[in-house]
């Protein structure tokens, strides 16, 4: 029988046939000796328990996509949610994430949320996004303001939400689809680790898409790669490749560098390119000492 993972909690997965039946399995042997990890996402062969019992999933079929954080697999598109105003934003963690997805060829959209604690914040995030190539949405989901348009834009998609913890990740798909997924504020969360989603969880929408709720996270590093490569990464810098007086150009310190040139003439966020280049500093060390 044939399956997609909706979860996968202490090595029991939960696994949506077609029908429309639910299963609980656990991985053969066999997956975990070739250290395949199921992730939620996955579609999957498997063999459904009897009388009670646990079935088995014995085999993931390819993925057409594959993201690490959050983990999951074969996704459409990606929001990665971020607040105007607690928790303060990551945008370097944004911008990381927004990296991932375009490595891994997966549409990724920036979500300004709690736009009603600082307007001003959710208009200046939104201006460091226009070129990033990920459409921006202004969101309150306390309010449902701009809540619509995200809704309509991720309609009939397998679609994540991912970010920091508390920036309202659950609280928009509670929104968008009348859920009732567990929320809290920050402090709860910090404190006593209570109201914050822990699993990633599949959920299939009446309109064909399906929506995951994830755990949020503040750590992600970048794949190691040649420093030069994460210039294709950066869809502004991306536009002026060829351009420049040296080739290969990082467009970071270079003279006659055209991606640079165009920040100077405020074309491409200056915000933007500095994170960019802290992510190539960053990067560049640990190509340097990838043999220590
Ligand atoms: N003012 C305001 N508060 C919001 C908004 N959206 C969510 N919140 C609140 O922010 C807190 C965190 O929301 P959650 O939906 O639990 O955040 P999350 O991203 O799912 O967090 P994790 O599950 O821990 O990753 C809750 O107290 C929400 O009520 C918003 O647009 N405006
Ligand atoms: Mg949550
Ligand atoms: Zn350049």
């Amino acid at each position: 029988m044939e399956g997609i993972i909706l979860s996968g909690i202490g090595g029991f997965y939960t696994v949506l046939e077609d029908s429309g039946a639910r299963h609980t399995l656990r991985a053969q042997g066999k997956l975990r000796r070739q250290r395949l990890t199921p992730l939620v996402g996955d579609r999957v062969v498997f063999r459904p328990g009897e009388g009670g019992q646990h079935g088995w999933l014995e085999a993931i079929l390819p993925r057409r996509s594959e993201l690490i954080r959050p983990p999951v697999a074969n996704i459409d598109l990606i929001g990665v949610v971020v607040s105007a105003g607690t928790p303060a934003p990551d945008l370097l963690l944004a911008d990381r994430m927004l990296m991932f997805a375009r490595r891994g060829g997966i549409e990724a959209a920036l979500i300004v949320n709690k736009c009603d604690e600082d307007g001003a914040a959710a208009e200046a995030i939104a201006r460091q996004y226009a070129g990033s190539g990920a459409r921006v949405f202004l969101t309150c989901a306390a309010t449902g303001e701009g809540v619509d348009a995200l809704k309509a834009a991720l309609s009939g998609r397998v679609h994540a939400l991912g970010g920091q913890s508390g920036v309202g990740k659950s609280s928009l798909l509670n929104r968008m689809y009348g859920f009732s997924r567990e929320t809290g504020a920050l402090s709860e969360k910090i404190e006593r680790g209570k109201n914050t989603t822990r699993h990633c969880e599949l959920i299939p929408l009446p309109d064909g898409g399906m929506a995951l709720d994830t755990p949020g996270f503040s750590l992600l590093e970048l794949p190691l790669c040649d420093p030069y490569e994460l210039r294709f990464l950066v869809p502004e810098l991306e536009k002026y490749e060829g351009e420049c007086r040296f080739q290969p150009c990082a467009h970071v310190s270079e003279p006659g560098c055209a991606a640079r040139a165009a920040v100077e003439r405020g074309e491409v966020s200056r915000e933007r390119w500095s994170r960019y280049c802290e992510l190539f500093e960053d990067m560049k060390t640990r190509w340097r000492e990838r043999y220590d």
